[in-house]
């Protein structure tokens, strides 16, 4: 069968499965958007490509599946590097399609050429440009391959406009070799490091399970939940982990790490056995790195051989897909007697406390904690931007879920929330998202409402609006004697930008006005709109507790010393 190579990439997108694509057009992929006037595909036009990006992202995280974007050669190109960024450093499975100038227009500073592959090389699992029609298939297969197997990641192919017009015979897929003899190998090496990591955890009189993100990309919450209820440990997360383990089980503590709670950082610090799974022990998890593992054996489970030892170093790497791992380890942990052990963290924990209520003006704990209240547990995504807002949310939402917490990690990209709210809703129709946002990060994609209108993808938008750009503001204070150099923002009115767009909103200041305008976000989400709640809180408030850059992660800061 012959087909244009634009007519090709559609073919591909189907046969792997993809059902919504995210992109803005251009000069270098009008074939590519010819082709996709006539496909079946839910092709989701943004205000920007990073809008798209940002998008295609979170509807693989809330989804599982792969997200696509598509953008034209030049600006298009690389208005996405910061969402293939944010994919890579929290390993997202995405696939961008770039349109390139024409083969025979390339290397010659043409019109809106740009070295994408160049560009991206570093913040993409695999890159490529098809220099010839008989390339696209295979590059198109690998690309989707290489984005989902192992460690999960962003992958870039560029299509040169004269591809995407060459005509292209079209090839069925080979068919997949499994490698059974390399994999009975490593599991005989897994076996031996099997055996010890089961002696040292039925051995352990601290033990803390700490589950990171990968346990999420791999599928394996289940096998998780399996290993923390049988030995019952306590169990902390990483900010990727948020929903991994129930955060309402009450072997769970929360977060660890620069803005942990302080029982789930005194566990860590005082443990005797941390096992680890799908965690790179990024330094805003470990503090200081070189007193983080101190007496405690590290065990780790991690799919990537690159991360044991790359970041701490591990007594008891065991390397592979976790739910394996997993599924091996389990029917041989016990029971562990460890009362005293708990003792000490209820203590520890009961010591947090956090400033909800004042008057009835509104703080940002209390209002998660109202989100808590008002949202069913099964049935919503929470998306948060980053800064202060995100902290507060990873702190005080309560995530039953796998899936059901996104953010920007790695890479902490502000403006991430709301092109990734109208992903998380074209992936989960049925789903409630609630997207909050600090008003700095809100203004840089909030154009993207615009979209969701189009779209009739309707969410909540939070502002969480605290008239600076909250997080840096807490450093100066903290850390720079109160010098605020950039941080103090002005006016800005989030309603009518929310009803320029044609989403509504409302603007509140106390408890009441909060609660009051759930009622009124519910109804309007009803008629397909989204709906902004702009809520007004206290400049000055932190994000508390807090341990300072390289400190070690039991050392708290006191924000008024
Ligand atoms: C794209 C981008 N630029 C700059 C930063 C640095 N940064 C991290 S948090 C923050 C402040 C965020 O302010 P706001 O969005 O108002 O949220 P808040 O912290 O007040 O909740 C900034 C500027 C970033 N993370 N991402």
């Amino acid at each position: 069968m012959k087909l244009s190579g634009a007519q090709a990439i559609i073919k591909i997108l189907e046969e792997q499965g993809v059902d919504t694509v995210f992109g803005y057009p251009g000069g270098q992929v009008i074939p590519l958007y010819d082709a996709l006037y006539d496909a079946k595909l839910h092709n989701v036009l943004t205000v920007h490509e990073q809008g798209a990006i940002h998008a295609a992202d979170a509807y693989s995280r809330v989804s599982g599946r792969t997200g696509v974007c598509i953008a034209t050669s030049g600006p298009g190109a690389t208005n996405i590097v910061t969402g293939l960024a944010t994919a890579y450093l929290d390993s997202v499975p995405l696939v961008a399609i770039t349109g390139q100038v024409a083969v025979h227009q390339l290397g010659r500073d043409s019109f809106q050429e740009i070295d994408i592959v160049g560009v991206t090389i570093p913040i993409t699992k695999y890159n490529v440009m098809v220099r010839e029609a008989k390339e696209l298939l295979p590059a198109l297969r690998t690309a989707f391959k290489i984005a989902r197997e192992g460690r999960p990641g962003p992958v870039l192919v560029d299509v040169p406009s004269s591809i995407q017009t060459e005509e292209i015979e079209w090839t069925e897929p080979d068919k997949e070799v499994s490698d059974k003899g390399d994999l009975e190998n490593k599991n005989y090496r897994l076996e031996k490091l099997l055996e010890a990591a089961t002696v040292t955890i039925n051995n352990a009189q601290r033990p803390v399970l700490l589950v990171g993100g990968g346990t999420v990309l791999g599928n394996a919450t289940a096998e998780v939940m399996e290993f923390a209820h049988k030995t019952g440990m306590p169990v902390v997360n990483t900010l990727m982990a948020i929903g991994a383990f129930p955060g309402s089980d009450k072997q769970a503590l929360g977060l660890t790490g620069m803005h942990g709670h302080i029982g789930a950082n005194l566990a860590v610090t005082n443990a005797d056995v941390l096992v680890v799974a799908g965690s790179r022990f990024s330094e805003r998890i470990t503090g200081d790195r070189n007193r983080y593992v101190g007496k405690k054996t590290i065990i780790q489970l991690d799919i990537d051989p690159s991360e044991v030892d790359k970041n701490v170093v591990s007594a008891l790497p065991l390397v592979g897909d976790i739910k394996d791992t997993l599924k091996l380890l389990n029917p041989r942990v016990k029971k562990l007697d460890i009362k005293p052990w708990w003792e000490s963290i209820k203590a520890w924990e009961e010591t947090e406390g956090h400033e909800l209520e004042k008057g009835d003006s509104l703080t940002a704990p209390w209002l998660m904690q109202e989100l808590n209240r008002q949202f069913s547990r099964e049935n919503t995504v929470f998306v948060a931007d980053v800064g202060q807002n995100q902290m507060w949310a990873a702190q005080h939402l309560v995530v039953d879920n796998p899936r059901y917490f996104i953010t920007s990690g790695g890479c902490g990209t502000m403006g991430f929330g709301v092109p990734a709210a109208l992903g998380a809703k074209l992936a989960r129709p049925d789903a409630q998202i609630v997207q909050i946002a600090g008003d700095g990060g809100f203004k840089m994609t909030g154009m993207e409402l615009h979209t969701a209108c189009r779209e009739k993808a309707p969410f909540l938008s939070i502002v969480i609006n605290n008239s600076c750009l909250g997080m840096v503001r807490q450093w100066q204070q903290v850390f720079y004697n109160k010098r605020y150099s950039s941080t103090l923002l002005s006016d800005f009115d989030f309603i009518n930008f929310a009803k320029a767009c044609g989403a509504d909103g409302v603007k509140v200041k106390t408890c009441a006005e909060f609660q009051a305008a759930l009622v009124v976000a519910a109804k309007v989400q009803s008629m397909g709109k989204p709906f902004l709640i702009e809520a007004i809180v206290d400049q000055a408030d932190l994000v508390l507790p807090m341990v300072a850059p390289g400190a070690v992660i039991n050392d708290f800061v006191d924000p008024e010393k």
